[in-house]
Protein backbone atom coordinates (compact mmCIF):
# COMPACT_ATOMS: atom_id res chain seq x y z
CA UNK A 1 0.00 0.00 0.00
CA UNK A 2 1.55 3.30 -1.13
CA UNK A 3 -0.67 5.51 -1.08
CA UNK A 4 0.11 7.53 2.48
CA UNK A 5 -3.41 9.32 1.78
CA UNK A 6 -4.97 5.70 2.21
CA UNK A 7 -3.78 5.37 5.53
CA UNK A 8 -4.98 8.79 7.04
CA UNK A 9 -7.99 7.38 8.50
CA UNK A 10 -5.45 4.59 10.63
CA UNK A 11 -3.14 7.27 11.92
CA UNK A 12 -6.16 9.71 13.06
CA UNK A 13 -7.01 7.73 15.69
CA UNK A 14 -5.78 5.97 18.59
CA UNK A 15 -4.73 3.17 17.10
CA UNK A 16 -1.24 1.37 18.14
CA UNK A 17 -0.69 -1.45 15.99
CA UNK A 18 2.27 -2.69 18.51
CA UNK A 19 0.29 -1.16 21.80
CA UNK A 20 3.53 -0.13 22.81
CA UNK A 21 3.33 3.27 23.30
CA UNK A 22 0.43 4.13 25.63
CA UNK A 23 0.65 7.88 25.17
CA UNK A 24 -2.03 10.24 24.02
CA UNK A 25 -1.24 10.56 20.25
CA UNK A 26 -1.23 14.39 19.17
CA UNK A 27 -4.52 14.48 17.03
CA UNK A 28 -3.90 17.47 15.03
CA UNK A 29 -1.53 18.34 12.57
CA UNK A 30 1.15 15.68 13.27
CA UNK A 31 -1.19 12.67 13.01
CA UNK A 32 -2.83 13.60 9.88
CA UNK A 33 0.87 13.94 8.22
CA UNK A 34 2.95 12.26 6.37
CA UNK A 35 5.25 10.29 9.24
CA UNK A 36 8.79 11.92 9.99
CA UNK A 37 11.54 9.95 9.23
CA UNK A 38 14.64 9.72 11.45
CA UNK A 39 17.64 7.92 10.36
CA UNK A 40 20.28 7.34 12.82
CA UNK A 41 23.75 5.61 11.86
CA UNK A 42 26.04 4.87 14.61
CA UNK A 43 30.28 4.49 13.69
CA UNK A 44 31.41 1.15 13.90
CA UNK A 45 28.57 -0.33 15.82
CA UNK A 46 28.70 -4.43 15.36
CA UNK A 47 26.05 -6.70 14.90
CA UNK A 48 26.95 -8.33 18.22
CA UNK A 49 27.29 -4.80 19.77
CA UNK A 50 23.43 -5.46 21.15
CA UNK A 51 21.89 -7.10 23.30
CA UNK A 52 18.83 -7.19 21.77
CA UNK A 53 21.24 -8.70 19.11
CA UNK A 54 22.60 -11.51 21.52
CA UNK A 55 25.26 -9.58 23.55
CA UNK A 56 25.36 -10.86 26.90
CA UNK A 57 28.28 -8.86 28.52
CA UNK A 58 27.04 -5.39 27.26
CA UNK A 59 22.96 -4.06 27.86
CA UNK A 60 21.36 -2.16 25.57
CA UNK A 61 18.28 -1.78 27.07
CA UNK A 62 16.91 1.44 25.05
CA UNK A 63 17.73 -0.14 21.71
CA UNK A 64 16.16 -3.31 22.66
CA UNK A 65 13.04 -1.36 23.42
CA UNK A 66 13.40 0.11 19.93
CA UNK A 67 14.02 -3.42 18.77
CA UNK A 68 10.90 -4.81 20.73
CA UNK A 69 8.60 -2.34 19.13
CA UNK A 70 9.63 -2.48 15.92
CA UNK A 71 11.18 -4.30 12.76
CA UNK A 72 14.62 -6.01 13.46
CA UNK A 73 16.48 -7.72 10.67
CA UNK A 74 19.10 -9.73 10.68
CA UNK A 75 20.24 -10.00 7.16
CA UNK A 76 20.79 -6.34 6.49
CA UNK A 77 23.77 -4.60 5.13
CA UNK A 78 25.35 -1.74 4.63
CA UNK A 79 27.30 -0.75 0.96
CA UNK A 80 30.07 -0.56 2.27
CA UNK A 81 32.81 -1.37 5.29
CA UNK A 82 33.86 1.88 5.72
CA UNK A 83 31.73 5.06 6.81
CA UNK A 84 32.26 7.85 3.94
CA UNK A 85 31.13 5.32 1.30
CA UNK A 86 28.23 3.58 3.53
CA UNK A 87 26.98 7.25 3.67
CA UNK A 88 27.37 7.74 0.08
CA UNK A 89 25.21 5.36 -1.02
CA UNK A 90 22.33 6.06 2.08
CA UNK A 91 22.18 9.34 0.85
CA UNK A 92 22.62 9.45 -3.14
CA UNK A 93 20.79 5.60 -3.20
CA UNK A 94 24.07 5.38 -5.66
CA UNK A 95 26.51 3.04 -5.32
CA UNK A 96 29.62 4.75 -3.68
CA UNK A 97 32.19 2.34 -5.76
CA UNK A 98 30.72 4.19 -9.05
CA UNK A 99 32.22 7.40 -8.20
CA UNK A 100 35.88 8.03 -7.20
CA UNK A 101 37.23 10.07 -4.66
CA UNK A 102 34.54 8.14 -1.94
CA UNK A 103 36.81 6.65 -0.16
CA UNK A 104 37.63 7.64 3.79
CA UNK A 105 37.65 11.25 3.47
CA UNK A 106 39.95 13.40 5.16
CA UNK A 107 39.08 15.89 7.37
CA UNK A 108 39.69 18.78 4.39
CA UNK A 109 37.61 16.69 1.37
CA UNK A 110 35.53 18.24 -0.51
CA UNK A 111 31.94 18.04 -0.34
CA UNK A 112 32.06 14.58 -2.61
CA UNK A 113 28.60 14.68 -3.04
CA UNK A 114 27.61 16.68 -6.42
CA UNK A 115 25.27 19.52 -5.85
CA UNK A 116 23.29 18.21 -8.89
CA UNK A 117 22.99 15.29 -6.93
CA UNK A 118 19.21 14.67 -6.07
CA UNK A 119 19.59 13.17 -2.66
CA UNK A 120 17.74 11.51 -0.02
CA UNK A 121 16.96 14.70 1.65
CA UNK A 122 16.19 16.44 -1.70
CA UNK A 123 13.78 13.73 -2.46
CA UNK A 124 12.09 14.45 0.99
CA UNK A 125 12.75 18.33 1.06
CA UNK A 126 10.34 17.42 -2.55
CA UNK A 127 7.87 15.61 -0.24
CA UNK A 128 7.44 18.55 2.16
CA UNK A 129 9.93 17.56 5.06
CA UNK A 130 11.78 20.30 6.93
CA UNK A 131 15.45 18.08 6.90
CA UNK A 132 18.19 18.17 8.92
CA UNK A 133 21.40 16.56 9.23
CA UNK A 134 22.97 16.25 12.92
CA UNK A 135 26.23 14.60 14.01
CA UNK A 136 29.13 12.97 12.06
CA UNK A 137 29.28 13.95 8.66
CA UNK A 138 32.36 12.29 6.82
CA UNK A 139 31.57 13.34 3.10
CA UNK A 140 33.54 16.14 2.84
CA UNK A 141 32.71 19.70 2.49
CA UNK A 142 33.93 23.12 0.58
CA UNK A 143 34.95 23.06 -3.00
CA UNK A 144 37.66 20.94 -4.80
CA UNK A 145 41.08 22.06 -3.62
CA UNK A 146 39.70 21.61 0.36
CA UNK A 147 37.96 22.89 2.82
CA UNK A 148 37.96 26.71 3.96
CA UNK A 149 36.95 26.45 8.25
CA UNK A 150 37.18 30.37 8.45
CA UNK A 151 34.83 31.76 6.51
CA UNK A 152 30.80 30.60 4.93
CA UNK A 153 31.67 26.88 3.90
CA UNK A 154 30.06 26.15 0.93
CA UNK A 155 28.74 23.89 -0.54
CA UNK A 156 27.65 21.86 2.72
CA UNK A 157 25.36 19.91 3.65
CA UNK A 158 22.77 22.65 3.30
CA UNK A 159 23.64 22.47 -0.39
CA UNK A 160 22.25 18.89 -0.99
CA UNK A 161 19.21 18.96 0.63
CA UNK A 162 19.48 19.67 4.12
CA UNK A 163 17.90 22.50 5.85
CA UNK A 164 19.80 22.68 8.83
CA UNK A 165 23.27 20.91 9.26
CA UNK A 166 25.06 21.10 12.66
CA UNK A 167 27.92 18.56 12.11
CA UNK A 168 31.45 16.54 12.99
CA UNK A 169 32.69 17.28 9.54
CA UNK A 170 34.68 14.39 8.99
CA UNK A 171 35.15 11.41 12.27
CA UNK A 172 35.99 12.73 15.65
CA UNK A 173 40.14 11.17 15.27
CA UNK A 174 40.19 13.88 12.20
CA UNK A 175 40.67 17.01 12.40
CA UNK A 176 39.53 19.89 12.30
CA UNK A 177 38.13 19.09 16.21
CA UNK A 178 35.01 21.46 15.72
CA UNK A 179 31.56 21.30 14.75
CA UNK A 180 30.07 23.23 12.13
CA UNK A 181 26.60 24.84 12.38
CA UNK A 182 24.96 25.67 8.64
CA UNK A 183 28.45 26.79 6.67
CA UNK A 184 29.95 28.12 9.82
CA UNK A 185 32.68 26.85 12.50
CA UNK A 186 31.14 27.11 15.98
CA UNK A 187 32.22 29.39 18.62
CA UNK A 188 35.32 30.19 15.74
CA UNK A 189 37.43 33.30 17.02
CA UNK A 190 37.87 35.57 13.47
CA UNK A 191 41.35 36.02 15.34
CA UNK A 192 41.80 33.07 15.12
CA UNK A 193 41.49 31.18 11.82
CA UNK A 194 42.14 27.58 11.51
CA UNK A 195 44.74 25.95 9.00
CA UNK A 196 44.26 21.99 8.09
CA UNK A 197 46.32 19.96 6.42
CA UNK A 198 46.81 16.40 5.83
CA UNK A 199 50.64 16.40 4.22
CA UNK A 200 52.64 18.22 6.42
CA UNK A 201 52.41 20.15 9.90
CA UNK A 202 50.94 23.30 10.10
CA UNK A 203 51.93 25.58 13.15
CA UNK A 204 53.22 24.54 16.10
CA UNK A 205 50.80 22.70 17.91
CA UNK A 206 52.53 19.62 19.53
CA UNK A 207 52.05 16.44 17.85
CA UNK A 208 51.79 12.70 19.05
CA UNK A 209 55.10 12.12 16.74
CA UNK A 210 56.86 14.70 18.35
CA UNK A 211 55.45 15.20 21.50
CA UNK A 212 54.59 11.89 22.87
CA UNK A 213 54.58 12.77 26.39
CA UNK A 214 52.05 14.99 26.19
CA UNK A 215 49.86 12.39 24.79
CA UNK A 216 46.92 10.77 27.23
CA UNK A 217 45.32 8.31 25.29
CA UNK A 218 48.56 6.76 22.82
CA UNK A 219 48.11 5.68 19.53
CA UNK A 220 48.40 2.06 18.63
CA UNK A 221 48.33 2.75 14.62
CA UNK A 222 49.05 6.32 12.82
CA UNK A 223 46.86 8.87 14.47
CA UNK A 224 50.30 10.50 15.81
CA UNK A 225 49.73 14.03 13.45
CA UNK A 226 48.41 16.86 16.08
CA UNK A 227 47.32 16.73 19.38
CA UNK A 228 44.12 17.82 20.75
CA UNK A 229 42.66 17.20 24.15
CA UNK A 230 45.92 14.99 24.72
CA UNK A 231 44.27 12.82 22.00
CA UNK A 232 46.87 12.18 18.78
CA UNK A 233 44.40 12.52 15.92
CA UNK A 234 45.31 12.07 12.16
CA UNK A 235 46.06 15.72 10.28
CA UNK A 236 47.62 18.71 11.41
CA UNK A 237 45.89 22.02 12.82
CA UNK A 238 46.25 25.08 14.09
CA UNK A 239 43.92 27.88 15.04
CA UNK A 240 40.39 27.55 15.95
CA UNK A 241 41.49 27.33 19.97
CA UNK A 242 37.76 28.33 21.30
CA UNK A 243 35.81 26.31 18.84
CA UNK A 244 37.44 23.20 19.85
CA UNK A 245 35.38 20.47 21.08
CA UNK A 246 35.34 18.37 24.42
CA UNK A 247 35.47 14.65 23.63
CA UNK A 248 33.54 13.98 26.40
CA UNK A 249 30.99 16.10 25.67
CA UNK A 250 29.87 15.24 21.61
CA UNK A 251 27.47 12.79 22.49
CA UNK A 252 25.54 15.31 24.81
CA UNK A 253 25.80 17.87 22.17
CA UNK A 254 24.93 16.21 19.23
CA UNK A 255 21.68 14.68 20.95
CA UNK A 256 20.94 18.02 22.08
CA UNK A 257 21.07 19.19 18.94
CA UNK A 258 18.84 16.30 17.15
CA UNK A 259 16.33 17.02 19.92
CA UNK A 260 16.23 20.45 19.09
CA UNK A 261 15.64 19.80 15.75
CA UNK A 262 12.86 17.67 16.63
CA UNK A 263 11.11 19.62 18.71
CA UNK A 264 11.39 22.75 16.88
CA UNK A 265 10.03 20.77 13.78
CA UNK A 266 6.98 18.78 15.43
CA UNK A 267 3.97 20.54 13.97
CA UNK A 268 5.73 19.91 10.11
CA UNK A 269 6.65 16.15 8.67
CA UNK A 270 10.48 16.24 9.19
CA UNK A 271 13.52 14.39 8.65
CA UNK A 272 16.39 14.02 10.77
CA UNK A 273 19.17 12.49 9.53
CA UNK A 274 21.41 11.74 12.76
CA UNK A 275 25.50 10.28 12.92
CA UNK A 276 26.66 9.31 16.18
CA UNK A 277 30.78 9.56 16.65
CA UNK A 278 29.71 6.12 18.74
CA UNK A 279 31.17 3.64 18.91
CA UNK A 280 34.81 5.20 16.80
CA UNK A 281 37.70 6.07 18.25
CA UNK A 282 38.66 7.40 20.22
CA UNK A 283 36.37 6.24 22.21
CA UNK A 284 35.63 8.86 25.09
CA UNK A 285 32.45 8.51 27.21
CA UNK A 286 31.15 11.34 29.51
CA UNK A 287 31.86 10.76 32.97
CA UNK A 288 28.40 9.36 33.52
CA UNK A 289 29.42 6.42 31.30
CA UNK A 290 33.19 5.63 32.14
CA UNK A 291 34.05 2.54 33.51
CA UNK A 292 30.53 1.66 33.88
CA UNK A 293 30.50 -1.19 31.19
CA UNK A 294 33.25 -2.99 32.34
CA UNK A 295 34.43 -3.74 29.17
CA UNK A 296 36.66 -0.14 28.81
CA UNK A 297 36.21 2.30 26.91
CA UNK A 298 34.88 0.65 23.79
CA UNK A 299 31.85 -0.59 26.23
CA UNK A 300 31.01 2.32 27.45
CA UNK A 301 30.50 4.15 24.50
CA UNK A 302 28.17 1.59 23.67
CA UNK A 303 26.69 2.64 26.84
CA UNK A 304 26.62 6.49 25.57
CA UNK A 305 25.01 5.65 22.22
CA UNK A 306 21.98 3.68 23.98
CA UNK A 307 21.24 6.68 26.12
CA UNK A 308 21.52 9.00 23.21
CA UNK A 309 18.89 6.56 21.32
CA UNK A 310 16.99 6.55 24.48
CA UNK A 311 16.70 10.24 24.81
CA UNK A 312 15.78 10.34 21.09
CA UNK A 313 12.98 7.99 21.97
CA UNK A 314 11.84 9.75 25.01
CA UNK A 315 11.78 13.19 23.31
CA UNK A 316 9.50 11.78 20.33
CA UNK A 317 7.51 10.60 23.54
CA UNK A 318 7.28 13.64 25.03
CA UNK A 319 6.04 15.55 21.88
CA UNK A 320 3.66 12.88 21.57
CA UNK A 321 4.90 12.09 18.03
CA UNK A 322 6.55 8.52 18.35
CA UNK A 323 3.39 6.62 16.84
CA UNK A 324 3.79 8.81 13.38
CA UNK A 325 7.90 8.92 12.87
CA UNK A 326 9.66 5.85 11.45
CA UNK A 327 12.59 5.55 13.51
CA UNK A 328 15.67 3.57 11.80
CA UNK A 329 18.49 2.81 13.51
CA UNK A 330 21.50 0.77 11.91
CA UNK A 331 25.39 1.47 11.58
CA UNK A 332 27.47 2.78 9.16
CA UNK A 333 29.70 -0.61 8.60
CA UNK A 334 30.63 -3.10 10.74
CA UNK A 335 32.88 -3.38 13.91
CA UNK A 336 36.54 -3.31 14.96
CA UNK A 337 38.81 -3.71 18.35
CA UNK A 338 42.02 -1.88 18.30
CA UNK A 339 41.36 0.91 15.36
CA UNK A 340 44.51 3.00 16.56
CA UNK A 341 44.42 3.64 19.99
CA UNK A 342 45.79 1.75 22.83
CA UNK A 343 42.68 1.82 24.56
CA UNK A 344 42.69 -1.78 25.94
CA UNK A 345 39.59 -3.12 23.66
CA UNK A 346 40.94 -6.05 23.18
CA UNK A 347 42.41 -7.05 26.87
CA UNK A 348 38.84 -5.84 28.25
CA UNK A 349 36.12 -7.61 25.70
CA UNK A 350 35.80 -9.96 28.73
CA UNK A 351 34.25 -12.59 26.16
CA UNK A 352 31.95 -10.16 24.05
CA UNK A 353 32.02 -10.20 21.10
CA UNK A 354 31.19 -7.43 18.94
CA UNK A 355 31.49 -9.40 15.26
CA UNK A 356 28.43 -11.96 16.43
CA UNK A 357 29.29 -15.00 14.90
CA UNK A 358 30.49 -13.47 11.77
CA UNK A 359 34.12 -13.20 10.13
CA UNK A 360 36.26 -10.56 9.50
CA UNK A 361 34.90 -6.65 10.59
CA UNK A 362 34.95 -2.83 9.49
CA UNK A 363 36.79 -2.85 6.41
CA UNK A 364 36.49 -6.40 5.53
CA UNK A 365 34.85 -7.88 2.30
CA UNK A 366 33.37 -10.75 4.70
CA UNK A 367 29.91 -10.81 6.79
CA UNK A 368 31.24 -8.95 9.87
CA UNK A 369 32.42 -5.48 7.33
CA UNK A 370 28.80 -4.90 6.42
CA UNK A 371 26.12 -6.95 8.16
CA UNK A 372 24.92 -4.40 10.33
CA UNK A 373 22.20 -3.82 12.76
CA UNK A 374 19.01 -2.52 11.21
CA UNK A 375 15.54 -1.68 13.33
CA UNK A 376 12.84 0.26 11.78
CA UNK A 377 9.98 1.34 14.43
CA UNK A 378 6.90 3.11 13.32
CA UNK A 379 4.70 2.22 15.57
CA UNK A 380 1.29 3.24 13.78
CA UNK A 381 2.09 1.55 10.67
CA UNK A 382 4.63 -1.64 11.83
CA UNK A 383 4.05 -4.78 14.12
CA UNK A 384 6.78 -5.32 16.03
CA UNK A 385 8.60 -8.30 13.99
CA UNK A 386 12.13 -10.26 13.08
CA UNK A 387 12.68 -9.67 9.60
CA UNK A 388 15.31 -11.81 7.68
CA UNK A 389 14.72 -10.95 4.13
CA UNK A 390 17.96 -9.65 2.85
CA UNK A 391 18.38 -6.06 2.82
CA UNK A 392 20.42 -3.00 1.70
CA UNK A 393 20.61 0.61 3.10
CA UNK A 394 20.84 1.53 -0.87
CA UNK A 395 16.90 0.71 -0.88
CA UNK A 396 16.03 3.07 1.77
CA UNK A 397 16.07 6.20 -0.09
CA UNK A 398 13.45 4.47 -3.28
CA UNK A 399 11.65 2.47 -0.58
CA UNK A 400 10.74 5.81 1.63
CA UNK A 401 9.97 7.48 -1.94
CA UNK A 402 7.62 5.04 -2.38
CA UNK A 403 5.91 5.14 0.92
CA UNK A 404 5.51 9.26 -0.02
CA UNK A 405 4.48 8.41 -3.60
CA UNK A 406 7.34 10.90 -4.14
CA UNK A 407 8.38 10.06 -7.56
CA UNK A 408 12.12 10.14 -7.87
CA UNK A 409 13.39 12.96 -10.07
CA UNK A 410 15.07 12.06 -13.40
CA UNK A 411 18.62 10.03 -12.86
CA UNK A 412 17.94 10.33 -9.14
CA UNK A 413 19.17 7.29 -7.12
CA UNK A 414 20.13 4.81 -9.90
CA UNK A 415 20.88 1.80 -7.40
CA UNK A 416 18.35 2.24 -4.96
CA UNK A 417 15.40 -0.10 -5.58
CA UNK A 418 11.95 0.10 -3.81
CA UNK A 419 11.10 -2.81 -0.91
CA UNK A 420 9.09 -0.81 1.27
CA UNK A 421 7.22 -3.61 2.52
CA UNK A 422 10.18 -5.23 3.59
CA UNK A 423 11.71 -2.43 5.32
CA UNK A 424 8.47 -2.24 6.66
CA UNK A 425 8.27 -5.69 7.93
CA UNK A 426 5.33 -6.48 6.00
CA UNK A 427 6.82 -9.42 4.05
CA UNK A 428 10.17 -11.15 3.88
CA UNK A 429 11.42 -11.20 0.03
CA UNK A 430 14.77 -11.33 -0.34
CA UNK A 431 16.28 -8.55 -2.60
CA UNK A 432 17.85 -10.15 -5.60
CA UNK A 433 21.22 -9.60 -4.47
CA UNK A 434 23.24 -7.67 -2.09
CA UNK A 435 26.57 -6.21 -3.49
CA UNK A 436 29.33 -5.54 -0.66
CA UNK A 437 32.38 -3.50 -0.60
CA UNK A 438 35.57 -3.39 1.31
CA UNK A 439 38.20 -1.24 1.65
CA UNK A 440 40.03 -1.59 -1.03
CA UNK A 441 36.60 -1.84 -3.40
CA UNK A 442 36.87 -5.50 -3.75
CA UNK A 443 32.89 -6.46 -4.12
CA UNK A 444 30.91 -9.51 -2.94
CA UNK A 445 27.54 -10.01 -3.98
CA UNK A 446 24.90 -12.36 -1.64
CA UNK A 447 22.06 -13.61 -3.99
CA UNK A 448 20.31 -16.23 -1.70
CA UNK A 449 22.27 -18.24 0.13
CA UNK A 450 25.44 -17.75 -1.63
CA UNK A 451 28.24 -15.30 -1.52
CA UNK A 452 30.52 -14.59 -4.06
CA UNK A 453 33.74 -12.48 -3.28
CA UNK A 454 35.20 -11.43 -6.40
CA UNK A 455 39.12 -12.00 -7.35
CA UNK A 456 41.52 -9.30 -5.98
CA UNK A 457 44.78 -8.27 -5.66
CA UNK A 458 44.43 -6.39 -2.58
CA UNK A 459 45.91 -7.11 0.80
CA UNK A 460 44.54 -10.23 2.56
CA UNK A 461 45.19 -8.33 5.77
CA UNK A 462 44.60 -5.03 6.86
CA UNK A 463 48.26 -3.31 7.59
CA UNK A 464 46.88 -1.45 11.16
CA UNK A 465 44.48 -3.65 12.19
CA UNK A 466 45.08 -7.04 11.16
CA UNK A 467 41.48 -7.48 9.99
CA UNK A 468 40.84 -10.01 7.09
CA UNK A 469 39.99 -7.89 4.33
CA UNK A 470 38.49 -10.62 2.01
CA UNK A 471 40.67 -9.92 -0.31
CA UNK A 472 42.14 -13.22 -2.64
CA UNK A 473 43.39 -13.87 -5.96
CA UNK A 474 41.06 -16.62 -6.03
CA UNK A 475 37.56 -16.14 -6.33
CA UNK A 476 35.47 -17.58 -3.48
CA UNK A 477 32.27 -18.43 -2.71
CA UNK A 478 30.40 -19.22 0.62
CA UNK A 479 27.35 -21.24 1.14
CA UNK A 480 26.33 -18.77 3.78
CA UNK A 481 22.79 -20.98 4.86
CA UNK A 482 25.62 -23.79 6.03
CA UNK A 483 28.55 -21.70 6.68
CA UNK A 484 27.64 -18.04 7.72
CA UNK A 485 31.10 -17.72 9.33
CA UNK A 486 32.32 -18.09 5.26
CA UNK A 487 35.08 -20.60 6.75
CA UNK A 488 35.07 -22.42 3.74
CA UNK A 489 35.30 -21.50 0.29
CA UNK A 490 33.46 -24.04 -1.42
CA UNK A 491 34.29 -22.07 -5.21
CA UNK A 492 36.13 -25.59 -6.76
CA UNK A 493 32.81 -27.37 -5.60
CA UNK A 494 30.36 -25.35 -7.43
CA UNK A 495 31.86 -23.64 -10.91
CA UNK A 496 28.51 -22.78 -12.12
CA UNK A 497 27.13 -20.88 -8.83
CA UNK A 498 30.81 -18.70 -8.96
CA UNK A 499 29.58 -18.33 -12.80
CA UNK A 500 26.33 -16.89 -12.32
CA UNK A 501 27.26 -14.56 -9.25
CA UNK A 502 30.66 -13.30 -10.99
CA UNK A 503 28.26 -12.48 -14.38
CA UNK A 504 25.45 -11.26 -11.95
CA UNK A 505 28.34 -8.80 -10.12
CA UNK A 506 29.61 -7.88 -13.66
CA UNK A 507 25.93 -6.65 -14.78
CA UNK A 508 25.65 -4.81 -12.08
CA UNK A 509 28.64 -3.07 -12.57
CA UNK A 510 27.59 -1.75 -15.98
CA UNK A 511 24.58 -0.89 -14.69
C1 LIG B 1 41.52 4.66 9.20
C2 LIG B 1 42.00 4.97 10.60
C3 LIG B 1 40.92 4.54 11.57
C4 LIG B 1 39.59 5.17 11.21
C5 LIG B 1 39.24 4.87 9.76
C6 LIG B 1 37.97 5.55 9.29
C7 LIG B 1 44.44 4.79 10.96
C8 LIG B 1 45.58 3.88 11.27
N1 LIG B 1 43.23 4.24 10.91
O1 LIG B 1 42.45 5.09 8.27
O2 LIG B 1 41.28 4.86 12.87
O3 LIG B 1 39.65 6.56 11.40
O4 LIG B 1 40.29 5.31 8.92
O5 LIG B 1 36.88 5.01 9.93
O6 LIG B 1 44.63 5.98 10.75
S1 LIG B 1 35.44 5.26 9.36
O7 LIG B 1 34.56 4.46 10.18
O8 LIG B 1 35.18 6.67 9.49
O9 LIG B 1 35.45 4.80 7.98
CA1 LIG C 1 32.39 3.85 10.57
Amino acid sequence: MKNVSRLLPLLSGIVTLSGCNQAPQKSNGQNNQKPNIIYIFADDLGIGDLSCYGATKVSTPNIDRLAGQGVQFTNAYATSATSTPSRFGLLTGMYPWRQENTGIAPGNSELIIDTTCVTMADMLKDAGYATGAVGKWHLGLGPKGGTDFNNRITPNAQSIGFDYEFIIPATVDRVPCVFVENGHVVGLDPNDPITVSYDHKVGDWPTGEENPELVTLKPSQGHNNTIINGIPRIGWMTGGKSALWKDEDIADIITNKAKNFIASHQEEPFFLYMGTQDVHVPRIPHPRFAGKSGLGTRGDVILQLDWTIGEIMHTLDSLHIADNTILIFTSDNGPVIDDGYQDQAYELLNGHTPMGIYRGGKYSAYEAGTRVPFIVRWPARVKPNKQQALFSQIDVYASLASLLDQPLRKGAAPDSQEHLNVLLGKNNTNREYVVQQNLNNTLAIIKGQWKYIEPSDGPAIEHWTKMELGNDRQSQLYDLSSDPSEKTNVSKQHPDIVKELSELLESVKEK
